[in-house]
C-alpha cells in the first residue's frame, strides 16, 4: 500500500531560495544558487526565478521573515509556481508552516531535492534500499496532513482518499515497519558484499572519489576501457563499479568508480549508502577527481574531504587529479590552481591528456606500499611456487641442489601473509 514514488519535479516550474546571513556574501550566496539550479534541472524542473533574501535571524515558524515568506507565496502564485526550493535546510515545522499559509505549494529543501534525484537515478537493489530508507527517514517527521494530502495529488506516499490524522498515524506506523525492513535487507546486503570485498583483500585497490560530475566515470572509461554511465548531470553514477586495471606484468590494481558527493549531503543519506561508499573506506589510494574548470574547486575538495572523515575514510592517502584542463586555456591559472594543490596531476579524462603520467604515479605510490622478501622454498613446495608466481612478482630465482631461493616483491600486507607460511630471511 505504502507505495511512494519520487515526488514528481518533472516539468513542474520552480522558484529557487537562498539567503545572505552574516557574514556571507552575494557572490557566495549566487553560486550556491547556481549548483541548485543544477540539482533542480537534473531532478526535471525549470527554474521560473531566483530569489536571494538577506536575513540577520532565521525565523523558526518560516525561516525568512513571515512577511517575506507571504510575498514569496503571492510571488510563486504570479508565477504559476508550484514548488519552492530552500538552499538552507528547513525543519519539519517550518515545512508544515509554509503548507498551512498556502494553498497548494509545495516545499522542498535541498536536501530533500537531492534525495529525489537520488530516488530517480538508483536502479540496483542496493542503491534502491539505500535510497529508501533515507528518503523515509527525511520524510518521518515531515509527514503532515497537507503532506499527504500533497502527496497524494502529486502520486506519492498515502494513495488513498480521505487522509485524517488517523491516517497520518497509520502512515507513520507503515513508514517505520518499512524502515525496519529495510534496515534488515541493508545488512544482508552488506554482508553479501563484505564476501565479495574478501575476495580482493590481497589486490590494491584504488578508488574514484569527488564531487559529482567532476568526470569520474569518465576517468574510469578512459583508464579501464568499461562502458559506464557518463552524463553532464548531477548523480549519474550511484552505485560502485569496480574493475581490473593492469598497467604492465607487475602492476595491477582494482579501480572502482562510485557515487560523487555534494556540499551539505544529506547526513542519513551518507549513513544509508554506507556499503556503496565501503569499497572507498578499504581502498589503498584515493584518487580525488576534481574539476579544475570550477570556481569552486577549493570549496569542492574540502567538502570531498569532509565526507572522507564522515565515512573514516580520511587516513588513505590521497592523489589529487585535477581534471577537465581542456576546458581552461590560461597557463597562469592552471599553475595557479597547481600551487594550491600539492601532489597533483591535471589531467583531461575526455581527451585522455596526462593519463600516463597519472598511472605512474599510481605506480609510483604501489611501490611505497610494496615490499621485497627473500624466500626458500623446497620443491616440494610447488603450489606454493605457483601461488607466489601468481600473485606477486618474482624478482629473482634461482635454483640450487634441494632448494628455489626467489626474491619477490607485493603489496605489503599480501607479502606478511607469504612471510607468516614461509620459512624467509632477511
Ligand atoms: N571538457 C571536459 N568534460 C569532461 C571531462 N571529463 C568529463 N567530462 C564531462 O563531464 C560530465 C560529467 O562526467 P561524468 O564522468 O559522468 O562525471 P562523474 O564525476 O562520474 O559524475 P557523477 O557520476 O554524476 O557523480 C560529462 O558531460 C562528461 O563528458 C574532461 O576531461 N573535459
Ligand atoms: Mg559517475
Amino acid at each position: 500500500m505504502l507505495e511512494n514514488e519520487a515526488i514528481s519535479l518533472e516539468k513542474e516550474k520552480v522558484l529557487i531560495i537562498g539567503t545572505i546571513r552574516p557574514g556571507m556574501n552575494e557572490r557566495t550566496v549566487n553560486e550556491y544558487l547556481d549548483e541548485l539550479e543544477l540539482l533542480v534541472d537534473t531532478a526535471g524542473a525549470n527554474v521560473s526565478g531566483r530569489i536571494i533574501q538577506k536575513i540577520s535571524k532565521i525565523n523558526a515558524s518560516t525561516f525568512i521573515g513571515k512577511g517575506k515568506a507571504n510575498q514569496l507565496i503571492n510571488q510563486a502564485t504570479d508565477l504559476g509556481v508550484k514548488i519552492l526550493v530552500f538552499d538552507d535546510e528547513l525543519t519539519p515545522a517550518q515545512i508544515k508552516n509554509y503548507h498551512k499559509i498556502s494553498d497548494n505549494l509545495k516545499v522542498l529543501d535541498r536536501s530533500g531535492l537531492i534525495l529525489d534525484i537520488f530516488k530517480r537515478h538508483a536502479r540496483s537493489k542496493e542503491s534502491t534500499t539505500q535510497v529508501e530508507l533515507a528518503y523515509l527517514e527525511y520524510l518521518l517527521p515531515r509527514l503532515t496532513r497537507q503532506w499527504t494530502h500533497l502527496e497524494r495529488q502529486m502520486g506519492g506516499i498515502g494513495t488513498r482518499a480521505g487522509m485524517g490524522e488517523t491516517q497520518i498515524e497509520v502512515d507513520r506506523r507503515l513508514i517505520r515497519t518499512k524502515i525496519t525492513k529495510l534496515k534488515k535487507d541493508l545488512v544482508r546486503i552488506e554482508k553479501e558484499r563484505e564476501i565479495k570485498s574478501m575476495r580482493r583483500k590481497s589486490e590494491f585497490r584504488v578508488s574514484l572519489v569527488g564531487y559529482t560530475n567532476a568526470g569520474k566515470s569518465t576517468l574510469f572509461k578512459a583508464l579501464t576501457g568499461s562502458e559506464v554511465f557518463i552524463k553532464n548531470q548531477l548523480f549519474a553514477t550511484l552505485d560502485t563499479t569496480v574493475r581490473h586495471l593492469s598497467f604492465d606484468s607487475s602492476h595491477s590494481v582494482l579501480l572502482s568508480d562510485t557515487v560523487g558527493f555534494i556540499r551539505k549531503l544529506p547526513h542519513n543519506l551518507v549513513a544509508s549508502f554506507k556499503s556503496t561508499l565501503k569499497e572507498v573506506v578499504e581502498s589503498d589510494l584515493i584518487l580525488m577527481v576534481l574539476d579544475i574548470s570550477s570556481e569552486q574547486i577549493k570549496d569542492h575538495s574540502v567538502v570531498i574531504q569532509d565526507v572522507l572523515k564522515s565515512i573514516g575514510a580520511d587516513k588513505i592517502p590521497i592523489i589529487n587529479v585535477l581534471n577537465k584542463v581542456d576546458l581552461i586555456s590560461e597557463n597562469a591559472m592552471i599553475e595557479k590552481i597547481k600551487k594550491e594543490f600539492s601532489d597533483s596531476i591535471i589531467i583531461s579524462a575526455q581527451r585522455h591528456l596526462r593519463l600516463s603520467q597519472l598511472k605512474g604515479q599510481i605506480i609510483k605510490r604501489m611501490e611505497e606500499n610494496y615490499q621485497t622478501l627473500d624466500v626458500e622454498l623446497s620443491y616440494s613446495q610447488g603450489k606454493m611456487i605457483a601461488k607466489i608466481k601468481n600473485t606477486l612478482e618474482v624478482l629473482e630465482e634461482t635454483y640450487e641442489e634441494n632448494i628455489v631461493k626467489m626474491k619477490i616483491r607485493g603489496n605489503r600486507s599480501i607479502i606478511k601473509e607469504f612471510s607468516s607460511k614461509l620459512n624467509s630471511f632477511e
